[in-house]
Parts: structure tokens; C-alpha cells; sequence
């Protein structure tokens, strides 16, 4: 079967998984012979988007960004999975719009953790910092989390593994035929 260029979205809370799942599919898709590839926070921030914080008006710029690029890779026939906490549900619409006029296939994926587990993680200390006031405008803390409720796939990444969620993304494309 031939690929097809696409979107993949994950939106979820800092520390859900989103990330470390993104780049296990990356790497599983990489091995099948697909084209992909994983933009985050982490590859974007510091980059096209250095200008940007985390304001709400902030935040939109940054899906916006992101979105465009992404849909620029998935035009080039690259399955683009971009890993951003996303957390205004109009942001993650605006996103797809983007896609859609353009009629490339975008699925929004929620990596549903929930808040305890994310901050129990905390791998950068930042919810910690948030609790203390030392980080503003923290998603899940202070800053507004709005829970997508149609999403294509929704992975509760607490209780499945890494495996299982790479697996799940996995059939969902196949299902879409994009495998
Ligand atoms: C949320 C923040 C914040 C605030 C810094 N709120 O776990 P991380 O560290 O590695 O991932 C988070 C990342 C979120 O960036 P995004 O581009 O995904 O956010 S959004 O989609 O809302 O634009 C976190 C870190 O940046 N970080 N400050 N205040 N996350």
C-alpha cells in the first residue's frame, strides 16, 4: 500500500506522554519504511516560534505555526506528528480547518492523563514551579485546559503502554487507510 501524507495531533497536558509517544510511532513508522516526522515544543519553541510565550493570544500563534508547517510536511507526503498541548479547543479546530481547506487529512489524537499523574511526573519540575508561582499561566495550574470532545482517538496513556498507544495510533491510520 502506498502512504498518504497526513497530520497526527496530539494535545494533552505538559507531561501526558504526547512526546515520548510521537517520537515511539516515529520510530515504529521510520522501521515500516514511512516518511515521518515529530515536531514539539521542544524543536519548535526554540525556533519558529522563540518569540512566542504562553499567553492565551500566544498559545494561538504557536498552533498556528505549527499547524501550517505541519501542513506543509503532510502536503510533501510526510506523516507530520506534531505534540503540543494545544489547550483551546478553537485553537485545535483552527488547526484542522488548515488542513482541511487544503485537503490534507489531520486527526486530532487527546493523550488523556490525567492532571495527578502529569504532576506526579513533573520530569522538569515545572508543575512544582507552577504550584509555587514561580511559573504563570501554567496549563492544568493556572491556565485553562479544554478536554477535546472529538477526538479521533483518545489514548489514556496512565493505564496503557507506550507499545499499546503506538499500536493504536497505528490502527487508526490503517483504519483511515493512510497504511
Ligand atoms: C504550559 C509550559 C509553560 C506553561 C513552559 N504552560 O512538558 P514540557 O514543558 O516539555 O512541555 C510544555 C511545553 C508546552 O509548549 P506547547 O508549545 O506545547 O504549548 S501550547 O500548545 O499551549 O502552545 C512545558 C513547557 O512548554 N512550558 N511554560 N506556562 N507549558
Amino acid at each position: 500500500a502506498g502512504y498518504r501524507g497526513c497530520t497526527i495531533w496530539f494535545t494533552g497536558l505538559s507531561g501526558a506522554g504526547k512526546t515520548t509517544i510521537s517520537f515511539a510511532l516515529e520510530k515504529t513508522l521510520i522501521q515500516l519504511g514511512l516518511p515521518a516526522y515529530g515536531l514539539d515544543g521542544d524543536n519548535v519553541r526554540h525556533g519558529l516560534c522563540k518569540n512566542l510565550g504562553f499567553s492565551k493570544h500566544e498559545r494561538t500563534e504557536n498552533i498556528r505555526r505549527v499547524a501550517e508547517v505541519s501542513k506543509l510536511f503532510a502536503d510533501m507526503g510526510i506523516i507530520s506528528l506534531a505534540s503540543f498541548i494545544s489547550p483551546y479547543r478553537s485553537d485545535r479546530e483552527e488547526a484542522r480547518r488548515i488542513h482541511e481547506e487544503a485537503n490534507i487529512k489531520f486527526f486530532e489524537i487527546y493523550v488523556d492523563t490525567p492532571l495527578e499523574v502529569c504532576e506526579s511526573r513533573d520530569p522538569k519540575n515545572l508543575y512544582k514551579k507552577a504550584r509555587a508561582g514561580e511559573v504563570k499561566s501554567f496549563t492544568g495550574i493556572d491556565s485553562a485546559y479544554e478536554e477535546p470532545t472529538n477526538a479521533d482517538l483518545v489514548l489514556k496513556a496512565a493505564f496503557e503502554t507506550e507499545a499499546e498507544c503506538v499500536q493504536r495510533v497505528l490502527q487508526l491510520l490503517y483504519e483511515k487507510q493512510i497504511l
